[in-house]
């Protein structure tokens, strides 16, 4: 038995926020995960400050699936992005732990490599298409062989997903980050009519080989992804992502009648409850959740073995809002498992750097998490200590008579 003499909340924004926790042990070993909950931190900071580290001290730091379970149990209240984003850091902490004791990199415990690399897809925007080609080129010269492809709707404004440089790396988004959340128009015939012309586009400029993504960020009805999907078909997406809010999960069943184009969802999900009936049945291609928001290596890797039975492969969420610590955690998860798929890679700025300091690599369109034992993330207390906290949102969207519309 080991116990946990202590469990810190740590928050810094090295360019955005981030929420740590760093547990260490009796003999001074030191795990970390992460807790990051975009737009909405501090919630998660006291949830893990005020109701779960004191609960954790004296516990036996090994007892990873037990903490897990008590954690997810014990609180009577159950599910949701704030508890298990919570449950996420502690389970990574542990898992990190238990990887530095036993001097090896974390995907050695859950079973040794499945594959020499892991697959990532960069993203890609422009406010139009000749911004977008230079976007779309940039990554390719970078040796990425997957990229998420968004751009600009004729008449609509600024449209969530488009940075706002395109000669520079797309480093986060929403572009502008503020204080107070902002406000942009949507209207989903405009973006019906001209997606698929883009990715026509796209295809005729780039050619067959390279793998192409889109996300619709869950504004679609059902009829209107299913049209998208079968649209997009001649172009041979990789994935189209987030067509639907998918927390009517039956939905997808419609959409799937209408399309072979592979859908991808899930990073707004939580439990493996909000994919019971889209891995069941099949009506999806890819879980797109991640490690932070789903309760660590434990409670995502439980997802993904499930979707493996109805082949359904990972596809794990990878923004620069998910931080150095939970990007690590998916890298070894990604190695581990036999039904990977690819991995979102956004790639995290400098600032982020100075704070988090990363033993993954990334060459010729493959990362890999690295050797270094645990999940191989150092965190430096002096440069965060330069980063405090800002409040930042996502925008919202509204349609042009003013409704709020999904996101
Ligand atoms: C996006 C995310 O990466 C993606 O697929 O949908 O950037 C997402 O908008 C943010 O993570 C929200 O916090
Ligand atoms: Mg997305």
């Amino acid at each position: 038995m080991t116990t946990i003499r202590s469990a810190e909340v740590l928050v810094s924004s090295p360019s955005r926020n981030f929420v740590t926790l760093r547990i260490t042990s009796e003999d001074g070993v030191v795990g970390l995960g992460d807790a990051t909950l975009n737009g909405r931190e501090l919630a998660v900071a006291s949830y893990l400050r005020d109701h779960v580290t004191p609960l954790l001290i004296g516990l036996d730091a090994h007892r990873i699936e037990d903490t897990w379970q008590f954690l997810y149990r014990s609180a009577y209240w159950r599910r949701g992005p704030v508890t298990m984003s919570a449950i996420a850091a502690v389970d990574m902490a542990l898992w990190d732990i238990k990887a530095r004791r036993a001097g090896m990199p974390l995907y050695q415990l859950l079973g040794g490599a499945s594959r020499a690399g892991v697959l990532v897809y960069a993203h890609a925007s422009g406010g139009d298409l000749a911004q977008l080609g230079d976007s779309v080129r940039a990554r390719l010269a970078e040796g990425y062989k997957a990229v998420r492809l968004q751009v600009a709707v004729p008449g609509m404004g600024s449209v969530y997903g488009v940075g706002a440089t395109v000669a520079g790396r797309y480093a986060y988004e929403p572009a502008k980050r503020a204080g107070l959340t902002v406000e942009e128009g949507w209207d989903s015939a405009r973006y019906l009519r001209h997606l698929p012309g883009v990715f026509e586009w796209a295809r005729a400029e780039f050619g067959p080989d390279p793998m192409l993504l889109h996300d619709a960020h869950h504004r679609l009805t059902p009829i209107q992804a299913a049209r998208l999907g079968r649209d997009l078909e001649p172009y041979d997406l990789f994935w189209l992502e987030d067509c639907t809010p998918a927390e009517n999960q039956e939905a997808l069943r419609l959409v799937r009648q209408h399309t072979v184009t592979p859908l991808a969802i899930g990073e707004v999900m939580n439990s493996i409850h909000d994919f019971r009936t889209l891995i069941q049945e099949q009506l999806i291609d890819y879980v797109r959740a991640s490690v932070t928001h789903t309760g660590g290596i434990t409670g995502l890797r439980r997802i993904f073995d499930f979707a493996a039975l109805h082949q359904v492969k990972s596809g794990s969420h990878g923004p620069t809002d998910i931080s150095p610590v939970g990007m690590a955690a998916a890298l070894h998860l990604d190695l581990a498992i036999h039904n990977f798929g690819i991995q979102e890679y956004m790639a995290h700025d400098a600032l982020a750097a100075e704070v988090f300091r990363t033993s993954y690599t990334y060459a010729d369109g493959m990362m890999h998490p690295g050797n270094a034992p645990g999940l191989g993330v150092d965190y430096d207390d002096e440069a965060a200590s330069r980063f405090p906290y800002e409040a930042a949102y996502l925008p919202a969207a509204r349609l042009v008579d003013g409704t709020v519309h999904d996101w």
